[in-house]
């Protein structure tokens, strides 16, 4: 009798175990779609699309188009009065600046840290990368191709040497590792390389930094089972042809 209760004691206690291992095991999921902004060409908007393959969260597009100003509605405005897409809606969590959303995605739905790593240090590097990415090489790219995208202007000699100057520091940053913040994929390089995309597809020649240019392969074969042709080329393409049609 003693026996057979100690038995059904320890079976209950491998079945709570289970139990347990099961849960941490089971991915965290948005009780509904998230909803997601969006335009198609937008760089920012297709790192975020990237980053949700990624974690194979499922998102319920929404075409926000900025060229119809379907940003500036009021219901728009009252959600970001920012009026900038990327914008998503995780049941009533607002969030805007795909950086930032990219941080959540991981943080609130990856399986594993791997895309922003927990470590202090590690995810500090990360951060670097972001804030490079949004604080100067973002600004070179945009200073060079906005006018000329949205003003016809033409190609500035100065505007592309400064961009060239910040692609020569990522290639630094790429001598030892091979993604931009240390040996995995992490938001960093999903974040930057829509912008690497873009300078593809505008035909800018950055063959000079061989780190940069075989990262570019790596990561795009990295973010191959993630959409990248369909999401990151397709939409690059499409401002690409808009360069064009402009010149
Ligand atoms: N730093 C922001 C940039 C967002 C942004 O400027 N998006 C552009 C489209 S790519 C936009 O919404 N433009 C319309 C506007 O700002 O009114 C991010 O990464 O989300
Ligand atoms: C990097 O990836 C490897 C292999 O997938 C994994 O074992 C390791 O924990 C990852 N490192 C970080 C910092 O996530
Ligand atoms: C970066 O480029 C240098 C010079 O071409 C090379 O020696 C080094 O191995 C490269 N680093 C990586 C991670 O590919």
């Amino acid at each position: 009798m003693k026996s057979f209760v100690i038995l059904i004691a320890i079976m209950l206690m491998v079945n709570q175990f289970g139990t347990a291992v099961a849960r941490s095991k089971r991915k965290r999921m948005p009780s509904e779609p998230i909803k997601f902004y969006y335009l198609a060409p937008s760089p920012p908007c297709r790192a975020v699309m990237m980053a949700a393959r990624a974690l194979d969260l499922e998102l319920d597009l929404i075409p926000t188009n900025i060229m119809d100003g379907d940003h500036k509605t009021p219901e728009y405005l009252k959600m970001n009065p920012q009026h900038t897409i990327p914008t998503m809606d995780d049941s009533g969590f607002i969030l805007w600046e795909s950086r930032a959303i990219l941080a959540y995605l991981v943080n609130a739905y990856g399986k594993d840290d791997s895309l922003y790593p927990k470590n202090p240090r590690q995810r500090a590097i990360v951060d670097q990368r972001l804030n490079f990415d949004i604080g100067t090489l973002f600004p070179r790219y945009s200073n060079l191709y906005f006018p000329m995208l949205f003003r016809g202007d033409e190609y500035n000699q100065e505007n592309a040497d400064k961009l060239n100057e910040a692609l020569g520091w990522l290639n630094i940053f790429l001598e030892k590792s091979a993604f931009v913040a240390g040996d995995n994929l992490t938001i960093a390089d999903i974040s930057i390389i829509v912008t690497i995309t873009n300078l593809d597809a505008f035909k800018f020649d950055f063959s000079e930094h061989e780190n940069l240019t075989k990262w570019f392969e790596r990561t795009k074969k990295a973010l191959e089972p993630y959409d990248w042709e369909d999401i990151d080329e397709t939409g690059a393409q499409m401002l690409a042809d808009f360069l064009k049609r402009e010149h």
